[in-house]
């Protein structure tokens, strides 16, 4: 079913919420697909499909076999998968990403963008982070990274051609980055970042008659930023162009939402928007970006709501389900005990590297979770992640549960109760702080269990921005999900239910 947008109609931006950022778009006819960073999770690089721009579907993860993707337990929370490039060239899909800890930048193919896509081809002469690939009218590769530097590669063997060059490096912000060139009319484009992903975060477009230079920048540089403004979207910009099927041009870039008082604290990681460009003298102009957004002038696909509950009848999980590095079937399965999510423990708490975790990103504000644990004879909970030294979780075994919290260096204790043995209901809401203290926090997170009565024990209600990336640093956002601490334990489904619209 197809919905014409009417006259004065709005969609909503992130058009991808929650942790999904440094996003690639590329169009084949009428069907657009996305790709974004992964970082420590497995499996890594979920790919997104789309018939409108606006909404999205995840129709896997590119890289879901071990053959593709290896992170050991010393690869740290924020290295793993970094920028992946998406294209579409000669009847295939390519992707192109960094693998901090796992070797390197690597090259992949897939007919079907939903997968399988190949083994790796590993580009050892390729430097540094942010691949992008563009094809010359004569089929030379043009492999362009951060820096901003450039090198043409034979992308069978994966060998650099020539030593890499630099090109263009913006307007003098930090961190160039996020390179992508474009054949666009008469000129080749190169659009980067720079100003480090942070609030000082934008983008910066330059041109040339050929893919190599010499470019000259785009008068208008930053062409996006939204850096010392106090517009809900903050952090704007690694972006990629997209011409949609109309003949118009869009952007796709990250952004963060912070909330709270000053400095400000995003929660959900840097998000998926997208912003209109219009093409004046030849350069880029672009925006609005905000919030709500005009709709496009043509039909809109809007994606069915995914079910509130996974109540895991399926052998496969759903891509939306991602781990920790790694997830091999001994520790992780749905057929040891049908219709359940068997989780068998190697990492004790979600302080450590190895936890055997299930979990799925926060894309909401406010939101809940729920799950129904058998801890068996072990020990397991739900949890609220950034990273190994920034989490609150609730547990159960031995008769309890039990609140922990690790900020930092800090772990302690924070609120335990006996239950009945057997099954237990955990959960954990997300939602806005108390007036008082408003200015200063951006969310609580509320953690608790249910009576056999249903009704919900809030044991503890805690402050949102210690799960916060200014807090916690890194690239990721929270991600909530199910782990083993001890033995083995099994959920028999989980709910995640939005109680914000964004
Ligand atoms: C990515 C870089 C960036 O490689 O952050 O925001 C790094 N941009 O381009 C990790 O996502």
């Amino acid at each position: 079913m197809s919905d014409q947008p009417q006259p004065g109609a709005t969609i909503t931006n992130p058009v991808i919420p929650g942790f999904h950022p440094d996003p690639s778009v590329c169009r084949v006819g009428d069907d657009y697909y996305l790709a974004c960073s992964s970082f420590e999770y497995f499996p890594g690089i979920p790919v997104f499909h789309s018939r409108d721009l606006v909404n999205w579907t995840q129709i896997g993860n590119a890289l879901d076999r071990p053959s593709q993707l290896h992170l050991d337990p010393d690869v740290p929370s924020s290295a793993g998968i970094y920028a992946p490039t998406l294209r579409h060239h000669d009847g295939r899909f390519w992707l192109i990403v960094t693998i901090i800890g796992g070797g390197g930048n690597m090259l992949f193919t897939a007919t079907d963008p939903a997968g399988p896509w190949s083994d790796p081809v590993p580009l050892p002469g390729v430097p540094g982070i942010d691949p992008d690939l563009a094809w010359d009218e004569d089929g030379t590769l043009w492999c362009t990274v951060a820096g901003i530097a450039q090198v043409r590669l034979d992308p069978n063997t994966g060998e650099t051609l020539g030593e890499p060059e630099r090109t263009w490096s913006g307007v003098g912000g930090k961190a160039p980055e996020a390179p992508h060139l474009y054949r666009i009319g008469e000129y080749w484009y190169l659009l980067i970042a720079e100003g480090g992903t942070e609030r000082g975060h934008g983008v910066s477009i330059a041109r040339g008659r050929t893919p190599t230079g010499p470019f000259e920048p785009c008068p208008d540089n930053p062409v996006l930023t939204h850096r010392s403004t106090d517009h809900p979207i903050q952090n704007t910009g690694h972006a990629d162009l997209v011409q949609a099927a109309d003949g118009s041009w869009w952007m796709v870039l990250l952004g963060v939402r912070p909330g709270g008082g000053t400095p400000g604290w995003h929660v959900m990681g840097r998000e998926t928007f997208l912003a209109p460009v219009e093409w004046v003298d030849d350069w880029p102009v672009v925006g609005p970006l905000s919030l709500e957004l005009p709709a496009p002038a043509w039909p809109l696909h809007p994606v069915p709501a995914e079910p509130v509950r996974d109540d895991f009848e399926q052998a496969e999980l759903h891509p939306r389900w991602i781990s920790l590095r790694e997830r091999p079937e001994r520790l992780v399965t749905t057929k040891e005990r049908s219709g359940w999510l068997t989780l068998h423990a190697a990492g004790a708490s979600p302080d450590e590297p190895d936890l055997v975790f299930v979990g799925r990103r926060q894309q909401h504000v406010e939101c809940s979770a729920r799950t129904l644990i058998d801890p068996a004879g072990g020990r397991g909970g739900l949890v609220v992640r950034l990273d190994e030294r920034h989490h609150y979780e609730i547990e159960a075994g031995d008769g309890r549960v039990t609140v922990f919290a690790r900020i930092g260096p800090l772990r302690t204790e924070v609120a335990s109760a006996p239950v009945p043995a057997g099954p237990v209901v955990l959960g954990v809401e997300t939602g806005p702080h108390p007036p008082e203290d408003a200015r200063t926090a951006p969310d609580l997170v509320v953690l608790g269990f249910e009576q056999p009565d249903g009704t919900f024990t809030a044991l503890a209600s805690l402050d949102g921005r210690y799960l916060s990336t200014e807090v916690a640093g890194g690239f990721t956002g929270r991600v909530i999900g199910m782990y083993a601490a001890a033995g083995t334990v099994h959920f028999d489904w989980f709910d995640y239910a939005p109680q914000s619209t964004s």
